[in-house]
C-alpha cells in the first residue's frame, strides 16, 4: 500500500502533521495538498485538538512544489489556478485556524515549503536548517504568501535580497534577522516543538485564536479600526468560561485550568466553522 503523503498522530490535545515524502524532500504534490487540507479541517472539526505541529519527514522540511509533477502534467501549466485552487485555501485555512499551528523546520524549507512554514503561527528551526526562496531560480515569484510574509518579518531590504537573489539563509540567521521564532539543536525540535503544543493544548484557545486574528488584521487596520476590533475580540475573548477561569486562577493563586471552549457547556456562542464546540 502507498504511503499517506500526510502523516496524523493525535496527541493530547494537539495534533502532529508530517509531510511524508523524504526521499522528495516533502516537495508539495496535490496528493499531499489535498492530505494537508483534510487534515487541517478535521484538526479544526476536532474541539479536543488545541494546536498543531507540522514537520517533515527525513533530511528535509519541504522543497516546494514538487516541480516534476508540474513539468509532467503534458500541458502549459497555469501555475495561477494552482494557486487559487491548493496552494492559497492552504494558506488562509492555517492562518485562519482557530488554534495555533507550530512548525518544527526540521531542514530545508524552499520555495512554497518556506512560506508554508512562515504560515505558521511560530516557527522553530532546527540548527541545521535553512530558508530559501527559491522561486527566481526557476523563474517564478514567490507565493504563498512569501511576499506578504518576508518584508513584515525581516523589513524592506532583506525582503528584497532574499527574493531577488534566492540564496539560502541558515537557521541562525532567521532567528537573527526575526524570520522565525527559535533555533533549536537538530536532537531536540521535535521535543521542543511537542512541549510547546502541550502548553498551547492547555491554553485558553479561544483568545489565542482571537490574538491571531486581530495581528493578521493590524497589518492592513489603521489604529481607529484596530481598536474598535479590540473591543470586539475582547468582548468574545471575556465571554468565555476561560476567561472567568483565568482571573479565578489568579486570584485563587493556582495554576488555571483552561478548558479552550466556547461556553461552559454545549454549543453557545458566536457560530463556529466546521461545528467546533468552543
Ligand atoms: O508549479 C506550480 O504549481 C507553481 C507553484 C510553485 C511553488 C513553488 O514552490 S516553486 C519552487 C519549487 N521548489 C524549488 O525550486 C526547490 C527545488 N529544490 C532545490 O532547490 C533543492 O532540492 C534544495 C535546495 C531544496 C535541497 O537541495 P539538496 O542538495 O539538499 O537536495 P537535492 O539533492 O537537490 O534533492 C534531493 C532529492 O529531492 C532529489 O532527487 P534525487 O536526485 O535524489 O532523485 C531532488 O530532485 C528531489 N527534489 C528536491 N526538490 C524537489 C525535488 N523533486 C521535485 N520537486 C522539488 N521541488
Amino acid at each position: 500500500m502507498a504511503e499517506a503523503p500526510v502523516l496524523v498522530e493525535i496527541r493530547a490535545g494537539y495534533r502532529v502533521l508530517t509531510l511524508n515524502r523524504p526521499a522528495r524532500l516533502n516537495a508539495l504534490t496535490e496528493a499531499v495538498q489535498g492530505a494537508l487540507m483534510t487534515a487541517l479541517a478535521e484538526a479544526e472539526a476536532d474541539a479536543a485538538t488545541r494546536a498543531l505541529l507540522l514537520t517533515g519527514a527525513g533530511r528535509g522540511f519541504c522543497a516546494g512544489q514538487d516541480l516534476a509533477e508540474s513539468a509532467n502534467t503534458g500541458q502549459a501549466l497555469d501555475a495561477g489556478a494552482a494557486l487559487d485552487r491548493r496552494y492559497n485555501p492552504l494558506v488562509r485555512k492555517m492562518r485562519a485556524a482557530p488554534f495555533p499551528i507550530v512548525a518544527a523546520v526540521n531542514g530545508v524549507a524552499a520555495g512554497a515549503g518556506a512560506n508554508l512554514a512562515l504560515a505558521c503561527d511560530i516557527v522553530l528551526a532546527a540548527r541545521s536548517a535553512s530558508f530559501v526562496q527559491s522561486f527566481a531560480r526557476i523563474g517564478l515569484v514567490p507565493d504563498c504568501g512569501g511576499t506578504w510574509f518576508l518584508p513584515r518579518l525581516v523589513g524592506a531590504a532583506r525582503a528584497r535580497a532574499l527574493a531577488l537573489l534566492a540564496e539560502p539563509i541558515p537557521a541562525e540567521k532567521a532567528e537573527a534577522w526575526g524570520l522565525i521564532w527559535k533555533v533549536i539543536d537538530d536532537a531536540m525540535l521535535l521535543s521542543e516543538a511537542e512541549l510547546l503544543c502541550a502548553q498551547f493544548a492547555k491554553a485558553p484557545t479561544v483568545a489565542l485564536g482571537l490574538i491571531k486574528r486581530a495581528l493578521d488584521a493590524a497589518e492592513t487596520n489603521d489604529l481607529s479600526t484596530q481598536l474598535d476590533l479590540e473591543r470586539d475580540l475582547q468582548r468574545e475573548a471575556a465571554s468565555t468560561p476561560d476567561f472567568s477561569e483565568g482571573v479565578l486562577a489568579f486570584l485563587e493563586k493556582r495554576a488555571a485550568a483552561f478548558t479552550g471552549r466556547r461556553a461552559a457547556t454545549g454549543r453557545v456562542g458566536a457560530p463556529e466553522p466546521l461545528g467546533r464546540d468552543r
